[in-house]
């Protein structure tokens, strides 16, 4: 066992989820290593400990799997579980954590951020309840990135992680396990596979865009393979280090071969894409795209079709600027709904408490307890198995979810790399008029309340403040602002904006024309445009 000397290095405060850094900070002398020793010291050491590892493939991924091998074996833990070339879906991890009931887990992802030397990567331990860590213990390990003086690190070869088996570092036993089987074991318990089956047989064509990221094994297994669908129905489906040059975020900028696939003429019946670490989705109908917030919904209410829902969901839950599509299911269904902040961490304690089973985030985020993480695949299913049992189209199911509960219509607009003073400065100033809002008229919208987010977890009492602006407009309609935790550039800023129509007419609208009186309201209170001087976002969802 070797113990290295450091210096702490700034910055390390984990985000949104996890720590995200430019790769090549990550691979400065000690970065990474001063990060995991300090995860190890804030969880309590790991010695006689068992852990997961993997990450999504990409660049720089499989070096820092050996620096954490050899990181774990020097403090003692007694087994790392690795899935095979350090792969693992983020689900996948979360589902390894679970079942094979170790302490916690590593996950090395950036999720949505494109990979590569001049790209993203990330760190980001999970608990032994298969979930991102809660804030306090990502708060216990920044305070410990503060003060490290050394770390411990074997000086031995590197192990073998291209073959599945048992191995030994040091002490401590390397299991690499085969990533994909067990995942596709668990689906094949939730969803009708038959159903699936049948569809498939009956000529239902799907295009499932990986985006050269951690779902293309899982993807070609479950869809191909087992569910029968013809071979090409994945694309993009080798994980690659820099994910080919795209950015695998699944949203229609950036997958934007497979939008114009299924809006142009003969579109596959069903279209779905996922995120660099497998936890994000984006669901497609011939001609139709489904908002992640309309998503949530309509999986919501029609979750008793799918076999493990079948009793029922045991009530819902939604990061707070996320649309309330998910709020009106569960009313009508008669289920508790919760609010909370933005990031999966904040849903764990809910889940652990039985009191949700189903999640979402309009970031193209959705999961149920199944495990503790979204997952990108198990969305995707549960809207193929709401096909098969409904036996409409993806536009017919959307169309009649309006129908029943009217439309929250919602887009996301993002303003990136933004200079960071600039971006708090001008949420610094909205902070200081908030009060001064209400009863004030904005483009024909008066404004009912105006605060600050703060959330109070319903099962241990924590408190998490600053967590987003909230403008409501009287009659439902809405302004949320955010900076995001997961760039690594700057600021982004972003501008959720929500309006509600109970139908029967005006249920058909584009998104962006029905939102833009808000749109205008938020530059006249904000003053987005005027201050950064970006006439359009950079991203709209
Ligand atoms: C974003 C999303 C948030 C999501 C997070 C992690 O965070 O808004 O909803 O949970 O990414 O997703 P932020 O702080 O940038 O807005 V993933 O798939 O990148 O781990
Ligand atoms: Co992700």
């Amino acid at each position: 066992m070797t113990t290295i000397q450091t210096t702490p290095f700034e910055g390390q405060k984990p985000g949104t989820s996890g720590l995200r850094k430019k790769t090549k900070v990550f691979m400065q002398k000690h970065f990474l290593e001063n990060f995991i020793q300090s995860t190890f010291d804030a969880i309590g050491g790991v010695d006689g400990k068992i852990l997961v590892l993997g990450g999504d493939g990409r660049y720089f991924g499989k070096e820092a799997a050996q620096i954490i091998l050899k990181m774990a074996a020097a403090n003692g833990a007694a087994k790392v579980f690795v899935g095979q070339g350090a792969w693992l879906s983020t689900p996948a991890a979360s589902h390894l954590i679970r079942t094979l009931e170790t302490d916690g887990g590593i996950i090395l992802s950036a999720s949505h951020n494109p990979g590569g030397p001049e790209e993203d990567f990330g760190v980001k331990y999970n608990a032994a309840n298969g979930g991102p860590a809660p804030e306090k213990i990502t708060d216990a390990i920044f305070e410990r990135t503060k003060n490290i003086t050394s770390y411990l690190k074997l000086d031995v070869p590197d192990v073998d992680l291209g073959h599945i088996g048992t191995q030994t570092l040091g002490e401590m036993v390397v299991e690499v396990l085969d990533p994909v089987a067990a995942y596709a074991d668990m689906m094949e318990g939730i969803f009708d596979f038959t159903a699936l089956k049948a569809l498939f047989a009956k000529g239902f064509r799907m295009r499932m865009d990986s985006m050269c990221a951690i779902t293309g094994p899982y993807a070609v297994e479950i869809f191909e393979n087992r569910l029968g669908a013809p071979k090409g129905t994945v694309v993009h489906e080798v994980p690659l280090e820099d994910f080919g040059g795209m950015h695998p975020d699944p949203n229609p900028t950036w997958a934007h071969e497979l939008m114009a696939e299924m809006m142009g003429e003969n579109a596959p019946d069903f279209g779905a894409a996922s995120d660099g670490d497998g936890d994000r989705n984006m669901i497609l109908g011939a001609g139709t795209y489904v908002s992640p917030s309309d998503s949530l919904a309509v999986i919501a209410a029609n979750a008793k079709l799918v076999p493990a829902y079948a009793e029922g969901l045991k009530g819902v839950a939604r990061s707070m600027p996320t649309s309330a599509a998910v709020d009106r299911v569960a009313e009508a269904l008669g289920l508790a709904c919760f609010e909370t902040p933005t990031g999966w961490k904040f849903f764990g304690n809910l889940m652990d408490a039985g009191r949700v089973s189903l999640c979402g985030e309009e970031s193209f985020g959705t999961g149920s307890d199944h495990v503790r993480e979204k997952d990108g695949l198990w969305a995707v299913l549960m809207w193929l198995n709401i096909i098969a049992a409904r036996g409409q189209s993806v536009g017919e199911i959307v169309a009649d979810h309006f129908k029943r509960f009217g439309r929250n219509y919602y887009s996301r607009h993002d303003y990136e790399a933004l200079p960071k003073e600039l971006a708090e400065g001008m949420l610094d100033d909205l902070r200081a008029k908030l009060s001064d809002l209400p009863g004030k008229e904005y483009q024909g919208l008066v404004v009912g309340n105006a605060d600050e987010f703060a959330y109070t977890d319903p099962v241990d009492q924590s408190v998490s403040q600053h967590q987003g602006f909230r403008i409501l407009f009287a009659g439902g309609s809405r302004v949320v602002l955010r900076l995001s935790g997961t760039g690594t550039e700057g600021a982004t800023l972003r501008v959720y904006l929500e309006r509600y129509v109970a139908g029967p007419e005006g249920l058909a609208q584009d998104p962006q024309e029905a939102l833009a009186p808000i749109i205008k309201a938020t530059e006249e209170i904000v003053g987005i445009a005027a201050t950064t001087g970006k006439q359009q976002p950079d991203v709209i969802t």
